[in-house]
């Protein structure tokens, strides 16, 4: 029998590379989306079949976290075998803005799909699988931090997350449900989101490489990450639900790099090399050699970074350095991709995105190119 996985969240980031890896795993992968004025399916087109040919194995419901009639009645059609719940506000800077928000999709969210997996009685025939975050950890208790190391969540986000990480092992205690939180740490591709750092960085840079921004606006600089690459991550979140019993695991590389270091290799990448002025939060980046073939926009003395305290938040997660021992012992954990070789991979799309927009403009033409960050 052809397993059935529920993915919300499918259109994000995550959800894409794990739609692709259940497809190649033969599972029929089902995936809520949520009903935008614009497309919003750019990252699962590629894996997308056409509802009118015969069998298709990737089927998209329209669906929102917050609406609990809606997650009932598809759980209720699906009868999925795997439940992955990737949904989310999962922006960090945002959910101070929108803490009330946050806490519904992020918090609520998960209870409202665990209590439908109980209500419709499919505590023994569906897993569920829980994007969980480091950012509990927040203001860190120890180093590197491992599933015992206590949380302390630092802004909006965090605390939702926390809700829904307890309900998780809550309905595994009380009803038995075979459910997981995965933990994972900070995970980038060429599908991030623009407004995440590293996306930031490699899509601010490239463009400003080619011309296109003069600019790169970011907040604090100094602040740590153990960073891996999602293709990798997605895999865990799989092999989590395939074990003889529901655990919680860290999913993380153990290596830690700055947001200034992420600025630095992806400068390196397009040719730019930067000399950053200062130590503290009030640097800039200044460019001192440029390859001219790689960054022809770009001249020796541009200032090409400043800080905008506007991105600063009111309470920031400074450090972040998992521990992946018992994902390694238990699950085979070994990530393939280190944070360098990812920046490189960013850094040849985006700048693939930027040549492509200069050319544009270069023959006159409208530059899609949208300045939020
Ligand atoms: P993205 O922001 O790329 O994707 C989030 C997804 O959730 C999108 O498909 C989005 O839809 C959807 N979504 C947002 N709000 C709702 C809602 N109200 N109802 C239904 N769906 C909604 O996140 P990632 O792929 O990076 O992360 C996946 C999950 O993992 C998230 O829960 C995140 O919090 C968590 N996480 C991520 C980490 C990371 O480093 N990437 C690390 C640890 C945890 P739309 O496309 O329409 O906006
Ligand atoms: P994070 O990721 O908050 O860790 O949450 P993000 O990439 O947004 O920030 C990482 C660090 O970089 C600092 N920073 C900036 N961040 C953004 N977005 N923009 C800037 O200009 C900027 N300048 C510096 C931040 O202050 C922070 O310290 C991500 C999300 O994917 C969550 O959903 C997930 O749970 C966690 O990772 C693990």
């Amino acid at each position: 029998m052809m397993k059935k996985a529920l993915i919300t969240g499918i259109t994000g980031q995550d959800g894409s590379y794990l739609a692709e890896f259940l497809l190649e795993q033969g599972y029929e992968v089902h995936g809520i989306k949520r009903r935008a004025s614009h497309f919003n399916t750019q990252r699962i087109d590629h894996i997308y079949q056409d509802p009118h040919e015969p069998n298709p194995r990737l089927k998209l419901h329209y669906g929102d976290l917050t609406d609990t009639s809606n997650l009932t009645r598809i759980l209720c059609e699906v009868e999925p075998d795997e439940v992955y719940n990737l949904g989310a506000q999962s922006h960090v800077a945002v959910s101070f803005e929108a803490p009330e928000y946050t806490a519904d999709v992020d918090g609520l969210g998960t209870l409202r799909l665990l209590e439908a997996i109980r209500f419709l009685g499919r505590e023994d025939k569906t897993r569920f699988y829980q994007a969980s975050t480091s950012e509990l950890y927040g203001l860190v208790q120890e180093t590197p931090q491992s599933e015992t190391t206590p949380f302390h969540p630092r802004s909006p986000y965090a605390a939702a997350k926390l809700y829904a990480y307890w309900m998780v092992v809550n309905y595994r205690e009380a009803y038995g449900l075979y459910a997981c939180n995965g933990i994972l740490f900070n995970h980038e591709s060429p599908r991030r989101g623009e407004t995440f750092v590293t996306r930031k960085i490699t899509r601010g840079l490239a463009y400003i490489a080619q011309g296109l921004q003069d600019c790169l606006y970011m907040g604090n600089i100094d602040a740590l990450r153990d960073w891996g690459h999602a293709r990798d991550y997605v895999r865990m979140q799989w092999l989590m639900l395939q074990q003889d019993t529901p655990q919680d695991y860290v999913i993380a590389t153990g290596e830690q790099h700055s947001v200034r270091e992420f600025i630095r290799w992806a400068a390196e990448d397009l040719g730019i090399t930067l000399r950053f002025e200062g130590e503290g939060l009030d640097e800039v980046g200044i460019v001192e050699a440029v390859d001219g073939d790689q960054a022809p926009a770009v001249k020796p003395g541009d200032v090409i970074v400043r800080i905008d305290p506007r991105y600063f938040r009111p309470a920031e997660v400074e450090t972040l350095l998992g521990d992946p021992s018992k994902a390694k012992r238990e699950l085979g954990w070994t990530p393939e991709i280190t944070a360098r070789h990812m920046c490189a991979e960013m850094i040849e799309e985006d700048l693939r995105i930027a040549q492509r927009h200069a050319l544009l403009k270069a023959h006159g033409l409208e530059v899609p190119v949208s300045v939020e960050s």
